[in-house]
């Protein structure tokens, strides 16, 4: 059957499920966040990689209400770790194009963030690059959720192709450099001075640096001496359902 026809089914059916990859402060080691990322349990044919579903939904436009859902979802739960007593952190929601520019997308945050009763300080909203070519949309959108106090991070930075002036002029607080400018460092000396640049890059801008997909020791200490603020990556953690972020929780408090 074809994943779009399936999408809806699944969603009132309760098949997806957030896993949840920590965000580490380099030069403390403290968890600094928490990314959102969906999973898909199909009865039939088992774990369905977003990287295949996500790019349907954008097409169907089902993407709109399934990122409704991550929202509150995303939100709801962070809630609930707050009242349980746990130590507050942000939590992150990847917000498709399709979606950010959705007319009542603005609306919807802080529908979510009103139901659930969560803090707006303690919601990111990534967004990619390829978004900020519309930068007069994008700047009022941005401006308002900035304006209620939600933090905006640029995702897999690098692969798109944003120009620096609208990472000027946009109002974003992180940049989170694209795991492919870590997978070669430090064994390539070019790849290094890259991703150098790009750290100081960012600094320049104000804005906080992370590096995605630090899988090695030598990348997380490479990154740490080269001032990058934050890394997520197998090195520190998968990402990982709820049970396992509580469990985590409890030790960092
Ligand atoms: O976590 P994983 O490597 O499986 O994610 C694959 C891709 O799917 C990544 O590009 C990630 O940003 C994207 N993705 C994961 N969860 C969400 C989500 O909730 N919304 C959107 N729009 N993209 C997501
Ligand atoms: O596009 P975005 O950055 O949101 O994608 C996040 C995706 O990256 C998730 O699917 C997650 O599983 C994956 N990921 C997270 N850490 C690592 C890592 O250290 N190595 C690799 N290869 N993938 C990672
Ligand atoms: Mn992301
Ligand atoms: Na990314």
């Amino acid at each position: 059957v074809q994943i779009e026809k399936k999408l809806p089914k699944a969603l009132a059916e309760s098949e997806f499920e957030l896993h949840y990859q920590p965000k580490i402060d380099l030069s403390t080691g403290a968890l600094t966040g928490l990314e959102a990322l969906i999973r898909w349990n199909d009865p039939t044919e088992g774990r369905i990689s977003p990287a295949s579903f996500i790019p349907i939904a954008e097409d169907s436009g089902f993407i709109v209400e399934l990122g409704e859902w991550v929202l509150w979802e995303a939100c709801w739960t962070n809630k609930k770790w707050q009242d349980a007593g746990y130590p507050k952190l942000p939590v992150s929601v990847n917000v498709s194009a399709v979606q950010f520019r959705h007319p009542q997308f603005v609306r919807t945050v802080e529908t979510v963030l009103e139901q659930t009763g969560l803090a707006p300080e303690y919601l990111e909203l990534e967004v990619t690059e390829s978004l900020l070519n519309d930068p007069v949309l994008i700047k009022d959108r941005l401006d308002s959720l900035k304006n209620r106090g939600i933090s905006l991070s640029i995702d897999d930075f690098g692969t798109g192709y944003s120009s620096i002036y609208y990472l000027k002029e946009l109002p974003l607080q992180v940049l989170k450099i694209d795991r492919t400018f870590i997978e070669n460092t430090p064994s390539s000396p070019r790849d290094n001075s890259l991703l150098q640049s790009i750290i100081q890059l960012g600094k320049s801008l104000g804005l906080t640096v992370l590096a995605e997909g630090v899988e090695t020791k030598e990348q997380f200490d490479f990154l740490r001496q080269n001032e990058c603020d934050q890394i997520q990556g197998f090195y520190y953690s998968r990402p990982v359902d709820k049970a396992a972020v509580e469990e985590m929780l409890k030790s960092s408090s």
